[in-house]
C-alpha cells in the first residue's frame, strides 16, 4: 500500500499584528507540534501556514501611516515569520496570501465557481464618505451600536455585545479615516458565493468527514448554522487593497479577504513548490488535517468545503477540522487593543521559546477553554519541567559521569522496565493519532515520573559506593543506570515536538545528532561524554514573574 501523505495546515494569521499567546496556543502550536510528531513517525507530511495580508485592517493601518499596504503587510510578514521561527516551529512552508501563486488560485478557483452557476449577486446599502470618496466597509465606519448602545460599534459588528451589523444600522455613523460625518448610504451589489445551492453537499460532507476527529462542537454548530439555512456570502468587497475583482461592474472592488486567505492553503502550497502542489491537493487519499480556533469555525467548516465542492476542479476536502477553543486569562492581558499585551514578541524576553511551548501545550485548549495565569504558568514550569523532567536528567547523567568507570558503553534497559516504557509509549502514540497533543505530553510527564520513582527506590548513588571490589553491587548499579539512561534518552526523543531544543539537547547527550525518530527508541543507545552538562529547565525566577507582571489587567 502507497504511504500515507499528510497536508497539516494552521489557520493564517493576520499579518496586521504579531500573535499574542491565545492566538499562537490556538492553532501554529497545535499544528506544529502535530506536524513534529508526524515527522518523527516518518510520514510523508508538509505543513502549510502563512500570513493572511489582505482585510480592511491593513487597509486602514497602511493610510494612516501613509504607506502602501503592501509594505506594511509584508513587513508583518517577515516579522511574524521571524518569530515562529524563534518559536521552533519548522513549517514546510510559511508563506503569504499576497502572492502570485495564490492570485492565479483565486482566480481559478472563481472561474470555476462562476462557470459551474455558484456564484450569484447580493445588494445592500453601503456607507459612503463624501470627503473621502470611498465606501466605508467593516470598520471604516463607526457609531452607535442599535442594539446595545455601545459608542464604537463598528460597520461589521459590534464588540460590546457581539452582534454583527450592516453599516446601515449604525447610529450616528462617522468615517474613521477622516473623521467627518458626510455620509451616505449607497446600493451596492456584491458578488456572493451560492450558500444555499450548495448547502445539501456541505451538509453530506459534513456528516461523512466528523467522525475523523473533529470536535464534537464543531460539528454540532456547523450542523445547527445548515439547519437555520445557510445564507449567500459576499466574497467581494467595496476596497483597495486585495486582489481585484475583474468583473464588469466590480472595478472598484478586490476579493473578501476571508476569500481568498481559505484558497491561500492551496496557494501557499503552490508557492512552496509550483509543481508538485498538485500531488498534493489533487491526489485522492491525502489527509486534510486542519488547526484552528473556534472563532474560525464557519468559514473553515462551511465556507471553505463549499467553495472546493463548488469549484469541484478535483481539489481534496479537509479531513480532520480540529477546532480549538480558547485560552483565556482573567489576570494577563494578551491582545494590545488596550496599552500592552503578552504577544509572541515580548513573551521571548521572559522566558525562551521552549518554556512558553511547552507550558501552552500543557495548558493547551484542547476539548474546554483553559485559563492562563502566572501562577499556572509557575506550576508547569517549576514542578513539571524543571522538578520532574529537568531534574530526572540531569541527575542521571550527574551520577553516570561521576562512576562512568562502572558503566558499559552500550545502555541497556532492564525487561520490566521496559515494558512499563512501552506501555507508556503506546499511550503517547496513541494519544497523538486522536490528535490529543496535551494528553500526549502527559504521557512524557509520566515517563519522567516513572524514572524519578526508579532512582528513589533504587538509590544508585548508594549501591555505586557498595561497588568497589563488590562484581554484584557493580552489576546491579549499572544494571540500573541502564535504564535510567535508557529513560532519560527516550524522554529527550519524546518531549521534542514540544520542546525541540531541550528535547535536542537531551538527545546530544546520547549522540544523537538530527531531529528524533520513534525508530530512534529501539536503537542502541550510547552516552556522549565529551557533551557539557546544563540543566535542562530552570525554575521561574522572580524576575521573569516581575517581567509577567507588567502585563497582568
Ligand atoms: N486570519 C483569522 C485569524 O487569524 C484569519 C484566519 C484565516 S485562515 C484561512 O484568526
Ligand atoms: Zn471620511
Amino acid at each position: 500500500m502507497a504511504e500515507e501523505r499528510i497536508i497539516v495546515t494552521s489557520a493564517l494569521p493576520y499579518a496586521y499584528s504579531v500573535p499574542h499567546i491565545g492566538n499562537f496556543v490556538g492553532s501554529v502550536l497545535p499544528a506544529d507540534i502535530y506536524f513534529k510528531h508526524l515527522m518523527m513517525e516518518g510520514k510523508d507530511a508538509i505543513f502549510i501556514c502563512g500570513s493572511d495580508q489582505h482585510g480592511t485592517p491593513i487597509e486602514l493601518m497602511a493610510i494612516k501611516k501613509g504607506i502602501e499596504p503592501e509594505a506594511l503587510a509584508d513587513g508583518m510578514h517577515h516579522k511574524i515569520k521571524g518569530l515562529f521561527g524563534k518559536f521552533g516551529c519548522t513549517f514546510t512552508h510559511y508563506g503569504k496570501t499576497h502572492s502570485e501563486a495564490n492570485r492565479a488560485t483565486v482566480y481559478e478557483i472563481f472561474r470555476e465557481l462562476q462557470r459551474k452557476g455558484h456564484i450569484t449577486e447580493t445588494e445592500s446599502m453601503l456607507a459612503y464618505c463624501n470627503t473621502d470618496r470611498r465606501f466605508l466597509v467593516d470598520r471604516l465606519v463607526e457609531g452607535t451600536c442599535p442594539y446595545c448602545g455601545g459608542k464604537k460599534a463598528r460597520g461589521d459588528q459590534c464588540d460590546d455585545c457581539g452582534r454583527l451589523l450592516e453599516s446601515s444600522q449604525i447610529i450616528e455613523p462617522h468615517c474613521t479615516l477622516c473623521g467627518g460625518t458626510d455620509i451616505e448610504f449607497r446600493k451596492v451589489k456584491n458578488l456572493a458565493l451560492d450558500l444555499p445551492g450548495l448547502q445539501q453537499k456541505v451538509e453530506d460532507y459534513i456528516k461523512s468527514a466528523s467522525g475523523n476527529g473533529w470536535s464534537k462542537n464543531a460539528v454540532h454548530k456547523s450542523l445547527s448554522y445548515i439547519e437555520e439555512g445557510l445564507k449567500a456570502r459576499d466574497i467581494t468587497r467595496r476596497l483597495k487593497w486585495g486582489f481585484p475583482v475583474a468583473e464588469e461592474g466590480y472595478g472598484d472592488s478586490v476579493f473578501y479577504v476571508w476569500f481568498d486567505a481559505l484558497i491561500g492553503y492551496i496557494g501557499i502550497t503552490r508557492e512552496w513548490d509550483g509543481s508538485r502542489w498538485e500531488e498534493y491537493w489533487k491526489k485522492s487519499g491525502v489527509k486534510l488535517i486542519q488547526f484552528m480556533g473556534k472563532d474560525n469555525l464557519e468559514f473553515h467548516t462551511l465556507v471553505w468545503p463549499a467553495t472546493l465542492i463548488g469549484a469541484d476542479s478535483g481539489f481534496i476536502l479537509p479531513h480532520t477540522i480540529y477546532v480549538l477553543e480558547y485560552l483565556t486569562s482573567r489576570s494577563i492581558k494578551f491582545s494590545k487593543s488596550r496599552g500592552v499585551g503578552l504577544n509572541m514578541e515580548n513573551a521571548l524576553e521572559i522566558m525562551p521559546s521552549d518554556y512558553w511551548r511547552f507550558a501552552l501545550a500543557h495548558l493547551m485548549p484542547e476539548t474546554a477553554d483553559s485559563e492562563f495565569s502566572v501562577e499556572a504558568l509557575v506550576e508547569v514550569v517549576n514542578n513539571i519541567m524543571n522538578d520532574k523532567i529537568g531534574n530526572f536528567v540531569h541527575r542521571v547523567l550527574t551520577i553516570a559521569r561521576a562512576h562512568r568507570e562502572l558503566l558499559q558503553s552500550e545502555i541497556t534497559i532492564e525487561e520490566r522496565e521496559m515494558e512499563e516504557m512501552k506501555r507508556i509509549l503506546h499511550g503517547y502514540r496513541d494519544n497523538f493519532d486522536k490528535i490529543r497533543m496535551r494528553e500526549a505530553l502527559h504521557s512524557v510527564v509520566e515517563l519522567a515520573d516513572m524514572g524519578n520513582a526508579l532512582i528513589s527506590a533504587r538509590a544508585p548513588w548508594v549501591t555505586a559506593k557498595e561497588a568497589a571490589g563488590n562484581s554484584k553491587k557493580e552489576e546491579e548499579f549499572s544494571k540500573t543506570m541502564g535504564t535510567l539512561l535508557g529513560i532519560a534518552r527516550w524522554v529527550g526523543i519524546l518531549i521534542w515536538p514540544f520542546a525541540p531544543d531541550s528535547g535536542r539537547e537531551i538527545s546530544r547527550h546520547f549522540g544523537m545528532a538530527s531531529d528524533p525518530k520513534i525508530s530512534d527508541l529501539y536503537e542502541k543507545g550510547v552516552v556522549d561524554w565529551g557533551v557539557e552538562l546544563k540543566p535542562v529547565f530552570s525554575k521561574m525566577a522572580d524576575k521573569e514573574r516581575e517581567a509577567l507582571g507588567a502585563f497582568s489587567r
